[in-house]
């Protein structure tokens, strides 16, 4: 009789992906996939997770203590994301679970979605837009659509990871800015230097930039770290760029302050309850909305979803995963 071969471990793979990514892990795995691409609700997904040791996770799957109990076969979610706000580590840790998430390779992609939003904020391009393409341009005017100097102002991040330093580079090299930071902790000397950065506190920040984008990743401590009063800081001149995580900003409160000129415009990649967007946003002339596409571009999606793939492979196959969030899990039984 044959020898039969050992089976490969089963691992669930939650949204689309692309297929040379599936390709590569039905190589390793038993895949299960999801064709629908609609995030499945948890009990579909906790039913779907039975017998599975792994399972590709996109950041918008809530793993905690609940789901985690219902699936003791499972040893690692790999997040196709840099943010694992959908992960509740301190219960997977708990459980057992490695999380793994996408760092470095999104970083550049994204600090460019950031300064486009900048961009189109301070010079009004969306504004712009929306006002030919609804006819209203008839004649040149010295105050049409004047906007704010991005060359030579001063540009507040609010996070210094890497993603913020990325950002601090294209402002200080690309545009001549004064760049201040604010962040947990601050950075050493040389990466300063590097990125002509001095660091202030969140209300000096708020108080004296010209741009504020903010980086930071999403926890309860940041949630709502730009609400009425934090906007209230700003000069009625500056702009609000959010590339991170809805729920850091108060949406209802950021919306108020646009329509009352509190601040001229803002930039928004990512929104409180997103798909859905705040109505009054929606009705502001001066936000430039974007539907959280910071790291949406051909290659740097490939190399999250491969990073992640690695990552199912790297632990699953050979014990050592590449980007793990909670690495105390590892060698335990
Ligand atoms: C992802 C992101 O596309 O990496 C992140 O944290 O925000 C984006 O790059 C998003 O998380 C997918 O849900």
């Amino acid at each position: 009789m044959p020898a039969s071969r050992p089976s490969k471990p089963a691992i669930l793979i939650a949204r689309a992906i692309f297929p040379e990514v599936m390709d590569k892990l039905a190589r390793h795995f038993e895949v299960e996939a999801n064709p629908a691409d609609a995030l499945w609700p948890r009990a579909e997904l906790a039913r779907r997770l039975q017998g599975k040791q792994g399972v590709f996770t996109t950041g918008g799957e809530r793993i905690d203590a609940a789901l985690l109990a219902q699936c003791p076969g499972l040893r690692i979610c790999a997040n196709m994301a840099v943010g694992y706000n959908n992960f509740d580590l301190p219960a997977m840790t708990a459980a057992g679970v490695l999380g793994t998430n996408a760092p470095g390779v999104l970083t550049e992609t994204t600090a460019d979605l950031g300064f486009a939003l900048l961009m189109a904020a301070a010079r009004r391009v969306a504004e712009g837009e929306h006002y030919l393409r609804a006819g209203r341009w008839d004649r040149w005017a010295y105050d049409m659509l004047v906007g704010q100097d991005v060359h030579g102002s001063t540009l507040g991040i609010l996070g210094m990871g890497r993603i913020g330093q990325a950002i601090a580079r294209r402002g200080a090299l690309g545009f001549g800015m004064k760049v201040i930071y604010h962040n947990r902790s601050r950075l050493p000397a040389e990466a300063e230097a590097e990125v002509s950065a001095r660091y202030v506190g969140k209300d000096e920040l708020l108080r004296t930039a010209d741009h504020v984008v903010l980086v930071v990743p999403y926890s309860p401590a940041s949630h709502h770290a730009i609400g009425a009063a934090e906007l209230a800081l700003m000069k009625p001149t500056a702009t609000l760029v959010n590339i991170a995580r809805g729920g850091i900003v108060d949406d209802a409160a950021l919306a108020a302050a646009l329509r009352a000129g509190r601040i001229a415009a803002a930039g928004l990649d990512v929104f409180e309850g997103e798909p859905q967007v705040h109505p009054d946003l929606l009705a502001c002339a001066n936000v430039v909305l974007t539907p959280h596409i910071g790291s949406a571009t051909v290659p740097t999606r490939k190399a999250m979803a491969h990073l992640a793939a690695d990552n199912l492979i790297g632990y699953l196959v050979h014990g050592q995963p590449l980007t793990p969030l909670n690495p105390e899990v590892m060698g335990r039984a």
